[in-house]
């Protein structure tokens, strides 16, 4: 006996997942959790009995529905399947699948079409705050092709504006979740920060690197990931994540001075394997960083001119991640008013996956 649930496949931003109406999914979280590992395969490193892609960018769940909320039409929580173990965690936002969130909550009567650009007001309820995507509408329907390119996705595409408007400590409490700049932990200088991501951020120096390496490179050297993640365990509960052992932050990113005519350059731990780009909140949070006076992100930055808006190009495996801002300072730090980025989606499939045993009844 197999379990059919309505499902869409979506390519958001740099990262892939299934898309769900809430009311298609169990209501009891744990029989939930189970039915989103079985959809994907976990556990299991070749996810070979599921749709997940055995990466985590690859593996990712977004559930959608109504919002009750008066600042927001759809609420998105978004989850996290651990490809290798039975774990299912909302411990973190995806600003990447948020990219394809207006487009499925048009396409599924949730938000009406209000001209050729339709804003979608979504509550990311991970976090508790607010994004706004513009999504391409033009003739009255979602308009997936266009000239947008990303780095990390081959090919173009139609851009979607994604603003965020207070993602500042929305995860932490604070901006500065330990109240410092910088930190010192096993004796390495750190900066914690929470600008719609928890990211731990790391000088490569320090760890004996340039920055420029490869994911591979650095996914193959079991000390750096070991003293990478003895830093991440003990500052989970300084940042306010509590006990970090089986939650998927704070992301750990390694920065050098730009190469390639960015800002910085980084390479981000998700936080054990190391992403082929960067998240969007992640570059959001580092790119914050860097406009945060002595932060070690600052240190090694390469910043043009400042002022009340600023664009970021964050440097990553892949290419560029461009982030805009509008910031203020504030005693030795910064209020971050707005971010605004582009991300591209594509929906891929749409159908119902089967999910072994009547665990659903469905609605
Ligand atoms: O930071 C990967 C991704 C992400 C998260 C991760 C993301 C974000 O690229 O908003 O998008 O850091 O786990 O999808």
């Amino acid at each position: 006996m197999l379990t059919a649930i309505p499902c869409t496949i979506m390519r958001g931003g740099s990262s892939k997942g299934l898309y769900f109406a809430a009311a298609d999914l169990p209501a009891d979280r744990a029989l939930r959790d189970q039915v989103l590992l079985a959809a994907m395969g976990s556990p299991d490193i070749r996810q070979i009995d599921g749709l997940g892609g055995a990466h985590p960018l690859t593996s990712k769940v977004a559930v959608i529905s109504a919002s009750a909320r008066a600042d927001a039409d759809v609420d998105y929580l978004f989850l996290q399947v651990v490809v290798d173990k039975a774990q299912v965690s909302d411990s973190q936002n995806c600003g990447n699948i948020l990219a394809g969130v207006g487009p499925w909550a048009i396409e599924n009567g949730l938000v009406g079409v209000s001209g050729p650009v339709t804003p979608v007001r979504i509550h990311m309820v991970n976090t508790a705050s607010i994004a706004v995507a513009h999504v391409p509408t033009p003739g009255g329907v979602v308009e997936y092709e266009g000239d947008a390119r990303i780095d990390g996705v081959p090919g173009t595409a139609a851009a979607i504006s994604i603003d965020f408007l207070d993602v500042a400590g929305s995860s932490c409490g604070a901006l500065l979740p330990t109240g410092n700049v910088v930190d010192e932990v096993e004796g390495v200088r750190v900066t914690c920060i929470d600008n719609g991501m928890p990211v731990v951020i790391l000088r490569a120096a320090d760890f004996g690197k340039t920055g420029a390496e490869s994911p591979e490179e650095l996914e193959a050297d079991p000390v750096l990931k070991a003293r990478v993640e003895a830093i991440r365990l003990a500052l989970g509960p300084r940042m306010n994540l509590g006990d970090v052992t089986r939650k998927t932050v704070p992301k750990m990113t390694l920065v050098a001075a730009p190469r390639e005519g960015g800002a910085v350059s980084t390479r981000t731990f998700i936080p054990h394997r190391v992403h082929e780009a960067i998240g969007v909140l992640g570059a959001i949070s580092v790119a914050t960083a860097c406009v945060i006076p002595g932060s070690v992100a600052a240190e090694v930055a390469v910043l043009g001119a400042s002022g009340g808006s600023v664009s970021i190009e964050v440097e990553h495996p892949t290419g560029f991640f461009a982030v805009n801002m509008e910031v203020e300072p504030v005693d030795g730090s910064v209020r971050v008013k707005r971010s605004a980025l582009i991300r591209t989606a594509r929906k891929l499939m749409r159908g119902e996956v089967f999910i072994p045993g009547r665990v659903w009844s469905g609605r």
